[in-house]
Parts: structure tokens; C-alpha cells; sequence
């Protein structure tokens, strides 16, 4: 089969593409992994050109052998749809998940995301908690960064108040969502924050940058990213029309969701204020 007819890899297309048309990936911003399915990987083996061994910049030997696609450093987007060869690749982990050769794509030169580390020790986490964990987005979803210059940059409080932006937010990312204080993007320290993070969540905030999903596949995952952003632009409404909620979502409320729902809302992010 052509690689780009595989349905895995047109659907990263159709995803990266949906990010790009609401506006989270200007330029050549934000990035998106997914850990290949054993049998689609053989369904497009007959396309693989192996490159150079290079190493990752960290070690996740809980991903050894392991294929993944990802969006190419430095590109756009916009361009993964267009043209995938060049936008986007497949890579292969070694048998200590230490290096990794492109096989397929980047036809024209190239390395995977710079946020190569963060992608694989956040996948490297959730394959641990959940194998069916496949997919690890990263957007620079604008309300959500907005948010980050007005709010304490804590966990309990992003959680909460985009709890509170919409029923659904609590039934969706019942786990919460963390935070990260703003570092240095593309190296091994952001990724180890970040990954800590996603022991406990699917989701997590980079402080004036953006936001990092996890999911299972690329609906659940744009999903994720889509309701979290979604509620932050509805914040920054309620912000910027007033300081003070007239009335809102209760603790109580959240406890009587979360029984109906049969989701586990955890005590910590259902404080007095
Ligand atoms: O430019 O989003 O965090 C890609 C990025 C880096
Ligand atoms: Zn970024």
C-alpha cells in the first residue's frame, strides 16, 4: 500500500489539519505524534528507507522498537495535508530507545519535532498507565496562553476554572489538567516536567506556550484539546466582561455530576473559595 493511502497516516493528516484551520499552529508551531499499531506498520513496511541512527536526547527504553509518525522540525502545519513526504516522518526507536532513523518521509531533509524528548517520555508514561494510549498533541491553543499571564499558574486552579467554563469540561478531563511554569521548550527539562505531569493527567498547560494532550486516537485527543480550549476562550470572555462570577458551577454541583456521570471528580479540585 502507498504510504499516505494508510488510514493511520491520513487521519494524522486530517488531524494536523484541524488544528491548523482553528488557528493553534501558526507558523511552524506546535507538534503531533503517534505510536504505530504492530500491523499497520507492516501494511506500509514495502515504503521504508532507513536513515542514520540518531540519538533522541533522552532514554525511553519502555518504547524500544517502537515506530512512531511525526510532524517534521520546523515545518508547518498547514503543509501536513499538502505535502506529507515533506511535512511530516516515520521514525524507529532502537532496541534501548535510545536512537531513532527516520524511514519514511521528510523527503527533502529534515529531522522529527523538536519536541522529540517531550513526545516520547510523555508516550513512554502513558503506555506504562495505559497501552492504548497513541497519540501525544501539541498545540498553541490562544485562550488557553492567554490564560497563563492571569491565573496562578497551579494545577487546582486551572482544573477548577475550566471546570466551570462547561458541564461537560469535568465528564471530558475528569482527572484534571497540570501546569508547567514557563522553560525552555525542545529539551530533555521540559520534557521531564511534562511527563511527570501526565502520570496523573491527559493534559497539560506549558505557561505562555501552549498545551500538551494524550489520548488513545487522534479523536479523543483533538477532542481533549479541543473542549480544554474551548473552555479557557470562554474564561477569557467571563474575564474580560467582569472580575466576578455573578453564579457558577458549585462543588455540590460537581458532586452530583460526577455521581449521575459515574466519574471520579477528585475532593482536591472541588475547594471552597
Ligand atoms: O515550533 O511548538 O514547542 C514547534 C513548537 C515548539
Ligand atoms: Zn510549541
Amino acid at each position: 500500500m502507498k504510504f499516505t493511502d494508510a488510514k493511520f497516516v491520513k487521519d494524522f493528516c486530517a488531524m494536523a489539519d484541524d488544528g491548523w484551520k482553528l488557528g493553534w499552529h501558526e507558523r511552524n508551531g506546535g507538534n503531533l505524534s503517534y505510536r504505530v499499531k504492530k500491523e499497520e506498520v507492516e501494511s506500509v513496511k514495502e515504503n521504508f528507507k532507513a536513515g542514520e541512527w540518531k540519538p533522541i536526547g533522552t532514554n525511553v527504553p519502555g518504547l524500544k522498537n517502537e515506530y512512531f509518525l511525526v510532524t517534521g522540525s520546523g515545518k508547518f502545519f498547514r503543509n501536513v495535508i499538502l505535502d506529507p513526504e515533506d511535512s511530516i516522518c516515520m521514525i524507529e526507536l532502537d532496541d534501548k530507545g535510545e536512537n531513532y532513523r527516520i524511514v519514511w518521509g521528510l523527503v527533502n531533509g529534515g529531522r522529527p519535532t523538536s519536541e522529540l524528548p517531550s513526545h516520547l517520555m510523555n508516550h513512554e508514561v502513558k503506555v506504562k498507565i495505559n497501552p492504548d494510549y497513541r497519540v501525544i498533541y501539541h498545540a498553541h491553543t490562544t485562550n488557553m496562553i492567554a490564560l497563563t499571564f492571569v491565573l496562578p499558574l497551579e494545577d487546582k486552579v486551572f482544573t477548577r476554572e475550566l471546570w466551570e467554563m462547561a458541564t461537560e469540561c469535568p465528564v471530558v478531563f475528569p482527572d484534571g489538567v497540570g501546569v508547567v511554569n514557563w522553560m525552555v521548550p525542545g529539551g530533555r527539562d521540559i520534557a521531564v516536567a511534562t511527563s511527570k505531569l501526565m502520570e496523573k493527567y491527559d493534559l497539560a498547560v506549558w505557561a505562555h506556550h501552549g498545551m500538551f494532550a494524550a489520548g488513545p486516537d487522534f479523536d479523543i485527543t483533538f477532542g481533549l484539546m479541543h473542549t480544554a480550549e474551548k473552555a479557557a476562550e470562554i474564561l477569557v470572555k467571563v474575564l474580560s466582561m467582569s472580575p466576578k462570577k455573578l453564579q457558577t458551577i458549585t462543588p455540590d454541583n460537581f458532586r452530583s455530576l460526577a455521581k449521575d456521570f459515574n466519574v471520579n471528580l477528585p475532593e482536591e479540585f472541588l475547594y471552597e473559595k
